[in-house]
């Protein structure tokens, strides 16, 4: 009888407090635009909610401070503790411009990644249900390619993701998307073999919605300094509004039922050898992308400000 009342107060809580959290991944090439860093912000404000659980982030650009400002950035909120994986042989060697400059203005505490990306995908996907995982690919496509190319890789990939959103593309067909350009060959092998569900949000969604500078100036007042806002500052001349194209592709993967966005219908992506991609309406195609109107807009830009701004607990 108490086994049985027990069993309903739970399925009560589950009901009335919501599901678990869900397991995200987030594969990142930090370092390159600002967007990851407001992106990854916004993870920890979704985990403080109880809505996702940053379980590993992986890094596709190939320098060591990338994976040091990530960590920066998990410990300032308390979570230094989350596995870090870096690329072997990637793309953006380069330091960029505001990863070891706010790390080191700020003073904040860092540890390397300690481990490789893929070994560290293919971990951390084993150690999650069946069919729990969104993983959010803001970055290239590298790992998530070379995973797929490990023995058993694409089954791993089939049995443990429920969803990947990504950014990257463009459906505008203004040009190759940066994210696609600089791994071409490893986003073809992402939307030839990917086994399950896939959103992009491509190139022309976050490119209409600005993260404003006044909010960098504002709301994240209540820490006296904060790593995020040290690296917007480092990474252009601030104030600036910056585009918001990884958080478009964070705010799809916790939300996806919020109506935040329309979903395009289903179809298949191509890549070609240039980086253009081009969508095409599939019947059972495992691929749709992003739409956005004016008030969508609107709504998706408060969530982002919210969500990145949200003080750390
Ligand atoms: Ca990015």
């Amino acid at each position: 009888m108490k086994h049985k009342l027990m069993v309903l107060f739970l399925a009560l809580a589950a009901a009335l407090f919501g599901a678990q959290p869900v397991p995200v991944i987030f594969d990142t090439d930090m370092g390159n635009d600002i967007d990851d860093a407001l992106a990854l912000a916004m993870l920890h404000a979704l985990e403080s909610r109880g809505e996702i659980k940053l379980v590993a982030v992986t890094l596709t650009k190939d320098n060591p401070w990338a994976a040091r400002y990530v960590s920066a950035v998990n410990t300032f909120y308390g979570r230094g503790a989350i596995p870090l994986g870096a690329v072997k042989d990637g793309a953006t060697k380069q330091e960029g411009k505001y990863t070891r400059q706010a790390i080191e203005s700020g003073g904040w505490k860092w540890s390397d990644a300690n481990a490789e990306a893929v070994a560290l995908l293919e971990r951390t996907l084993k150690a999650q249900a069946d069919g729990s995982v969104v993983v959010i690919q803001v970055g290239f496509s590298t790992n998530l390619a070379r995973l797929l190319a490990e023995p058993g890789g694409r089954d791993l990939i089939a049995k443990k993701v429920k969803l990947l959103s990504l950014m990257a593309g463009d459906f505008t067909s203004h040009g190759p998307e940066y994210n696609v350009r600089e791994d071409v060959k490893a986003c073809q092998k992402l939307v030839a073999e990917w086994p399950g569900e896939m959103v992009w949000s491509g190139f022309e969604v976050g490119r209409t919605i600005k993260y404003p500078a006044r909010s960098i100036g504002h709301d994240f007042g209540w820490a006296p300094r904060h790593p995020v806002v040290d690296g917007y500052k480092h990474y252009m001349k601030f104030p600036y509004d910056r585009e918001t194209w990884d958080l478009t592709a964070v705010l799809y993967a916790a939300r996806p039922e919020a109506g935040y966005f329309t979903l395009s219908e289903p179809g298949r992506v191509a890549v070609d050898d240039k980086g253009f991609t081009k969508f095409e309406a599939a019947a059972g195609g495992r691929h749709r992308y992003l739409k956005v109107d004016e008030v969508q807009r609107a709504r998706i830009l408060e969530a982002m400000i919210w969500l990145a701004s949200q003080p750390a607990r």
